[in-house]
């Protein structure tokens, strides 16, 4: 089963790779930024002071903590709260921590298209926390949820952390939306955590440091495209640009070519030819406000039951119902 998961992700790769490489502009899907060392330089963004995200968000459900909990397990002696996207955990360890002081049953399903994320996350979490009952999915998010739906009837906490949201572009998030909705039973709650809008500059420094992580995230892109797929990028012939659109919160990625060349994919048979500065597009990330959300979650068929920000209102944290 991991093997067919493992070719089946390999093929979605190189064609994909293909189609947004051959198209005109060019582009390339930021989920597949991540492998081992995606994560790696990701986990050192989190750790950067510009990128504010991550302390928002953390502060957020540290104040809130107590009274988020109580909203999960109302009407409710039983849930599971699973995870879409595992991460380092810091932020969720809060919450379980907050709901192994009360008397309600529970366990933590975290969902990773990574193993390797997952066996990580479940031994930090087994020397932490050893009473935690973890029953970790390595999948996709939505196919792992249609599995976990149909096992047991523990109210549904999902959580969405990070604003991993906001790397997809609206249309896609309405349909995201709507398939967690097809797992849901009408007590279960969705938990989802938006970047908001805010100076511009703010925007920008946080996906532009001058140490060059960014830089490193966005083009292992290339680095994978040349180890999985025996490409020939010189990741020094392109630099990261991020332009950020105020009137719709849009974040994007660039990499852009700084002199004219060639390319060669070996595996997809492909010769690609670069013009000087040409770019490929390789993520959005989403910047919101209130009324946005609003038209996003009344799209998908679901409501806002609450609402948490941090107190500066950076980064919000939505919980969403049927
Ligand atoms: C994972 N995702 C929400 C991050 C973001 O903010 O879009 C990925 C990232 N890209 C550059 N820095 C961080």
């Amino acid at each position: 089963m991991e093997e067919r998961t493992l070719i089946k992700t390999d093929l979605q790769f190189a064609q994909e790779v293909k189609k947004g490489l051959t198209d005109f502009p060019k582009h390339l899907s930021s989920k597949f930024i991540y492998d081992q060392n995606g994560d790696r330089i990701f986990q050192k963004i989190m750790e950067m002071p510009s990128y504010y995200l991550t302390n928002c968000e953390y502060d957020t459900l540290k104040r809130n903590r107590r009274k988020i909990v109580d909203l999960f397990t109302q009407n409710s002696n039983s849930i599971n709260l699973i995870e879409l996207g595992a991460g380092d955990g810091k932020k969720t360890k809060l919450l379980l921590e907050e709901l192994s002081k009360g008397n309600t049953c529970f366990k933590y399903s975290p969902i990773d298209i990574s193993q390797n994320a997952l066996d990580l996350l479940q031994s930090s979490l087994s020397q932490e926390y050893p009473n935690i009952k973890v029953d970790p999915y390595q999948g996709t998010y939505i196919e792992s949820l249609k599995t976990i739906g149909n096992t047991g009837d523990e109210k549904k906490i999902i959580l969405f952390l990070g604003s991993n949201i906001g790397n997809l572009l609206h249309e896609q998030a309405v349909l995201f939306l709507q398939e967690l909705k097809k797992t849901m039973k009408d007590e279960d709650m969705i938990f989802l955590g938006c970047d908001q809008k805010k100076d511009p500059q703010t925007i920008l420094d946080a996906y532009n440091d001058p140490e060059g992580i960014t830089e490193a995230f966005n083009k292992n892109i290339l680095a994978r495209i040349n180890t999985e797929l025996e490409g020939n990028f010189n990741l020094d012939k392109f630099k990261h640009w991020e332009v950020y659109d105020p009137q719709t919160g849009t974040a994007k990625s660039y990499l852009v070519s700084i002199e004219p060349q060639d390319v060669s994919i070996k595996a997809l048979d492909l010769e690609l030819t670069f013009a000087q500065w040409e770019t490929i597009h390789t993520e959005i990330s989403q910047k919101y406000d209130d009324l946005t959300i609003n038209a996003l979650v009344d799209k998908a068929g679901l409501k806002i039951a609450r609402a948490y920000a941090d107190d500066r209102d950076y980064f919000k944290n939505y919980i969403l119902v049927k």
